[in-house]
């Protein structure tokens, strides 16, 4: 069954998408944005208060890689709260009035199945090629942005894979045509992963800083300081090629680059001891704290609209 403080099998999540949409019918529509490699639904969770006229949005995904737990129990988390919010909180009230919030809950649903039911360590998805024994490529280096330059493999067996070519996993051309149809609209790309505690802006694929890295800075170092001040958690903000490494082909870089000038991605808990196999006890705590720092952001791109 599901629960917000377990970690959820893709059934549960399943489960769970359908009944949440069906109670909330005037906050939630499901849209399925296509298909995985084993043919799983990928389906979006479009928040927002129906309006006459079209409304800009913000895009957040979680479970790119399959064995961060912790980032599709956020985007779960984060449903919930803005639906039990909306109409008492008044930031949640706000913006879903004046926005709409895509979430997808798991983007690589077949690594996600996978590491359940044989490989808990497994991070990329579970395509598969003729030619190539090794399975999957990294979505994460599978976006065409800077694609296969820098701190990724191509090797087809190497965690970091980034695929044979740009968006050549079907996760990640679902993604990025939705963004692409959406681009007028979509003002922030939100990514969630784990773990490191590290708040991410591009770029990646260089070490050139971003036109907007100034502001980048500001926003994330607001939602950072937003988000320690629940239970004194530490993050450190900044460009990923210098913050964690260089590395090519990253959704937040495509984003960024597509015109997604708020775009960021999320290192959730821990710093190491548990890693991947952070308890499940610290669900509840990590998700109250990362809902602070993403309010922080969706108030800096409503008040920037
Ligand atoms: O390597 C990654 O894809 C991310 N770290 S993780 O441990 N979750 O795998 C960091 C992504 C930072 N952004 C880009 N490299 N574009
Ligand atoms: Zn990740
Ligand atoms: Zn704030």
């Amino acid at each position: 069954a599901h629960s917000y403080t377990k970690y959820n099998t893709w059934s549960d999540v399943q489960n769970w998408i359908n009944s949440i949409s069906s109670a909330n019918p005037s906050l939630v529509s499901k849209l399925v944005i296509g298909n995985t490699f084993e043919a799983r639904p990928m389906t979006v969770l479009k928040l927002g208060k129906a309006s006459s006229s079209t409304k800009p949005a913000i895009f957040m995904d979680c479970g790119i890689h399959a064995r961060e737990w912790i980032s599709p129990a956020f985007c779960q988390w984060f449903v919930k709260e803005a639906l039990s919010t909306y109409g008492s909180d008044s930031q949640m009230t706000s913006l879903l009035d004046e926005m709409d919030v895509f979430v997808l809950p798991v983007f690589n649903i077949d690594g996600y199945v996978y590491t359940h039911t044989n490989n808990r360590m497994w991070r990329k998805t579970r395509s598969k090629k003729s030619g190539s024994s090794c399975i999957g490529a990294d979505p994460n280096r599978n976006f065409d942005a800077g694609w296969c330059t820098l701190g990724a493999s191509s090797n087809p067996c190497s965690d970091t894979f980034c695929g044979y070519n740009p968006e050549s996993e079907i996760e990640v051309k679902n993604v990025a045509d939705f963004i692409r149809r959406n681009k007028s609209i979509i003002k922030a790309y939100l990514t969630i992963h784990s773990y490191s505690q590290l708040l991410l802006f591009p770029y990646s694929y260089k070490y050139g800083l971003a036109a907007d890295h100034t502001e980048l800075m500001t926003v994330a170092q607001g939602a950072a300081s937003a988000l320690q001040s629940l239970y004194g958690t530490r993050y450190t903000s900044g460009p990923g090629a210098t913050t964690i490494y260089p590395a090519a082909g990253g959704s937040d870089d495509w984003a960024y680059d597509l015109g997604v000038k708020y775009s960021y991605t999320f290192e959730l808990r821990d710093t190491g001891r548990y890693g991947f196999l952070l308890p499940e006890s610290q669900i509840k705590p990590t998700c109250e704290e990362t809902m602070l720092a993403v309010k922080h952001i969706a108030a800096y791109v409503q008040k920037n609209l």
